[in-house]
């Protein structure tokens, strides 16, 4: 049969006999296996889904064969941008083509022949699913968790929205590289940062990528640090600096406030108003993100005051500078320009004192040192003595009402609202008398209406929509207007597991002692790019729902693998515009898909990816092949039984089942692969031998088969069925090992040094003449005879081995 029939036959087979369908009653023992959510984008699967879904699955296959009761969902981030800019190109509504292209892509990972149970399937861009997005925003709407300010956002002008601070990478929106600019917009907020510490600490305890948890902590920023009061010279003001240097407290020579903190336009002195004001002007034009940057010149300009040190009573003056950004800390630095590269730069620009006050670390290495005694006469380069000094510093300053220990966090709040049509609304209306109105959440959804002019001008489209806009206060009755913003798609994906297993609850978003019995996902699979976006806001969603008394666990995702990416022929990432992409359709119809899932196992390691090339290709073909007339040799096979070889064949079968189950738990499928080839060869040199125990060797290969099914479930369930197996092979239990197989014999040997016995050594049997000669002068008991002599020559002999030494 060609492979395209093979497929067919089982794939219909599973699906008459239900073979995926997950149990709710076996919960006990369930794997929620979990690919990251699909964009449907109406291209074909290309090798990047292969590798992703195809080999997750055969994960998956693997673990119901050891007895787990497997829960992989799929379904479809069916909201978002690509869609939205298809129709104004097209005309084409983002309704139809992405329904269209979910069709499309359901039935290729139909065929795909992946195991998952589609029974449970989600879209986001259905009402049914995001009347409870709505939802999940009321509950933290109602907890404070989410809010409105205006505050200057991240603005696209090229997506023509707003994003999240996670969206812009090097000032560029993630999505289509353009500049970003600064935007002064009325916008929904989620308080992610109430969150920061438990989102911090909890990374400890994933068993998730070093990278990725490294990411999300530098994310997240945490600080140690202190608050430091100063007061103005004239005592009209106090203002706090935010450091985690207290300890150079001595080398403050100046201050820095952010050109946008109120308190600048309370002390400059009438003289310096005008100058101050064209800087504050000149300031606001850059982002946070330039203003950050180390390789930007320093520019500032004085305010005239003065503040007092409070730990030395010296009088320094106060600069507005744009490097220090008004939302950090306190938007207010003590600045030590010796042991500060930022204040350094900027001191020698503006000619202020530079004075070093701590030995080891400073700026230019060969400044006079001051020693200002007891609080600040440490030597220190390493976190712990700095945390020392800084204990010290503070609790001095405390004594006087000028300090306090502080933690801070670089993380901010989440940005949701979006200037666009093709998402979720946000259920908010805006009443004259009450104000923002949340909809009752028995009038959820808030649809999304189908017909808007959603061409681009800035604004959002729902605003040209009267009948969607217009609305009554849920609170008065009187006339009111709808929020015409919709939410950024990652609110979407951020409870779309939480939906997989209640998907037609119709009640509540979910039921929630349903969802504490399923969750966490137990393995969820998908690429590092989302580090410090779906995958920590997905976080901070079951924290607060968990807060918010919805569900009783603390992670959504206990175990995470990122794939790797597989390159084009030519090195480069695989893209149309270089013509480098490979299609799976040929290589699946030439060969089956079956082989092509197992090439990308055994090509690759999953973790790392590679450059893709079609030369491996053939070699799966072959080791296919050869397992086919492998098990074409079962019915044929002579022998009487007990042969030389068992023992041999015996070790090498559970060898591979050893190897091969640690290898599939640990995404490792080339090396799995390989362990099959080697007991495919062993299985060789056993039936070729001559002599062979047909029994032996028919459970030998049906094992081989098991091991295999996860890699070529297809042609593993047809080989199965020939050699008389019940069907499904996917429900026969995994392969259990014999260790006793395992166990090498040993012989003892004895030792001679020019012809008398010196030593008895034990070896493994079956050594060669190198390999014993190795094992014995190795020996230490040898080792204590030889020394101080020289071996000339080594005779290895059947039992003796006879050491000639001068
Ligand atoms: C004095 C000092 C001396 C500082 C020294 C550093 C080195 P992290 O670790 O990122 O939290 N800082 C505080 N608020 C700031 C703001 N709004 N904009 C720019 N810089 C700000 O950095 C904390 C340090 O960054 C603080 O400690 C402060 O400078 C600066 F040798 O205070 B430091
Ligand atoms: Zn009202």
């Amino acid at each position: 049969m060609r492979p395209s029939e093979i497929e067919k036959k089982w794939q219909a087979k599973w699906d008459a006999t239900k073979l995926y369908r997950f149990d709710p009653k076996n919960v006990a023992k369930k794997q929620y296996i979990l690919e990251m959510f699909s964009y449907p984008s109406g291209a074909n699967l290309h090798v990047g889904h292969w590798y992703n879904y195809g080999l997750t699955d055969s994960y998956a296959r693997f673990k119901r064969m050891q007895g787990f009761e497997v829960f992989q969902p799929q379904g479809f981030d069916a909201f978002g941008l690509p869609a939205e800019n298809y129709a104004i190109k097209t005309g084409i509504h983002p309704m139809d083509s992405t329904r269209a292209n979910i069709a499309k892509m359901e039935e290729q990972l139909k065929r795909m022949g992946a195991t998952f149970d589609w029974d449970y399937e989600v879209k986001t861009c259905d009402p049914d699913y995001y009347r409870w997005t709505q939802w999940c925003f009321l509950q933290l709407y109602h907890k404070g968790l989410a809010y409105r300010k205006e505050a200057p956002v991240n603005w696209c002008p090229s997506c023509n929205t707003v994003l999240a601070n996670e969206q812009v990478i090097d000032g560029e929106c993630e999505r289509c590289q353009s500049p970003v600019k600064r935007k002064l917009l009325t916008q929904w907020f989620f308080k992610i940062t109430a969150y920061a510490e438990e989102l911090l600490s909890k990374l400890d305890e994933l068993d998730w990528p070093e990278k990725t948890k490294t990411m999300q902590r530098n994310w997240i920023g945490k600080s140690i640090g202190g608050e430091i009061t100063f007061d103005l010279e004239d005592g009209s003001e106090r203002f706090t600096v935010f450091t985690t240097r207290a300890d150079t407290l001595y080398g403050c020579t100046y201050v820095v406030v952010a050109p946008e903190h109120p308190i600048v336009g309370r002390i400059t002195t009438p003289e310096h108003k005008e100058a101050v004001q064209a800087y504050i002007d000149f300031a606001a034009k850059a982002s946070d993100i330039d203003r950050m940057s180390t390789v930007r010149d320093k520019t500032g300009c004085f305010t005239g005051a003065y503040a007092i040190n409070p730990v030395n009573g010296r009088r320094i003056p106060i600069y507005v500078a744009d490097y220090v950004l008004y939302t950090y800390g306190t938007g207010v630095v003590m600045a030590v320009p010796a042991h500060d590269e930022r204040d350094y730069e900027f001191a020698q620009k503006y000619e202020l004192p530079i004075e070093r006050v701590i030995k080891g670390v400073n700026v230019p290495d060969d400044l006079p040192f001051t020693d200002y005694g007891v609080l600040v006469n440490s030597q220190h380069h390493d976190g712990e003595t700095s945390q020392q000094a800084l204990k010290t510093v503070i609790e001095e300053l405390q004594k006087k009402d000028a300090g306090a220990f502080k933690t801070n966090y670089r993380l901010r709040d989440w940005l949701i609202s979006r200037q666009r049509y093709w998402g979720a609304p946000i259920p908010i209306v805006y009443c004259e008398k009450c104000g923002a109105v949340p909809i009752p959440e028995s009038e959820l959804p808030v649809l999304l209406p189908y017909d808007v002019d959603f061409t681009p001008d800035g604004t959002s489209p729902l605003l040209k929509s009267d009948e969607f806009i217009n609305c009554k206060c849920p609170k008065c009755g009187g006339a009111a207007k709808r929020d015409a913003d919709t939410m950024d798609t990652f609110v979407c994906s951020s409870w779309y597991f939480l939906r997989y297993p209640d998907n037609k609850n119709e009640k509540e978003a979910w039921n929630k002692e349903w969802i504490d019995t399923m969750l966490p996902v137990d393995k969820y699979v998908g690429g590092a790019e989302h580090a410090c976006l779906h995958l920590l806001y997905s976080r901070f969603f079951v924290k607060a729902l968990r807060d918010l008394g919805h569900l009783s666990f603390d992670e959504p995702f206990l175990s995470l693998v990122h794939q790797g990416t597989i390159l084009g022929p030519d090195g480069q990432k695989m893209s149309k515009s270089l013509g480098n992409t490979v299609s799976p359709d040929e290589y699946i119809q030439k060969f089956g898909s079956d082989v092509f899932r197992m090439y990308l196992m055994f090509g690759f390691s999953y973790i790392e990816g590679g450059v893709w090339s079609e030369d491996g290709i053939k070699a799966i073909s072959r080791f296919v092949e050869r397992v086919e007339r492998m098990c074409a040799r079962v019915s044929s096979i002579q022998g009487k039984g007990a042969a030389a070889g068992d023992k041999e064949l015996r070790y090498a079968l559970n060898y591979a089942v050893k190897q091969m189950t640690l290898d599939y738990d640990r995404f490792q499928f080339n090396t799995a692969i390989a362990r099959a080839m080697e007991l495919t060869n062993a299985l060789y040199k056993y039936a070729d031998s001559g002599e062979a125990d047909p029994k032996l060797f028919a459970e030998t290969v049906k094992t081989l088969l098991l091991l295999l099914a996860p890699a070529m479930p297809h042609l593993a369930e047809e080989l199965w069925e020939q050699l008389g197996g019940q069907y499904s092979i996917f429900n026969q239990p995994w392969p259990s090992v014999d260790e006793s197989a395992l166990a090498l014999d040993e012989i003892e040997l004895g030792v001679q040094l020019n012809g008398k016995i010196r030593a008895r050594v034990t070896v493994a049997s079956g050594l060669s003449k190198e390999e014993t000669e190795q094992a014995v002068l190795a020996d230490d008991a040898v080792k204590a005879q030889l020394a101080g002599k020289t071996v000339r020559k080594v005779i290895v002999a059947k039992n003796i081995v006879n050491i000639v030494v001068g």
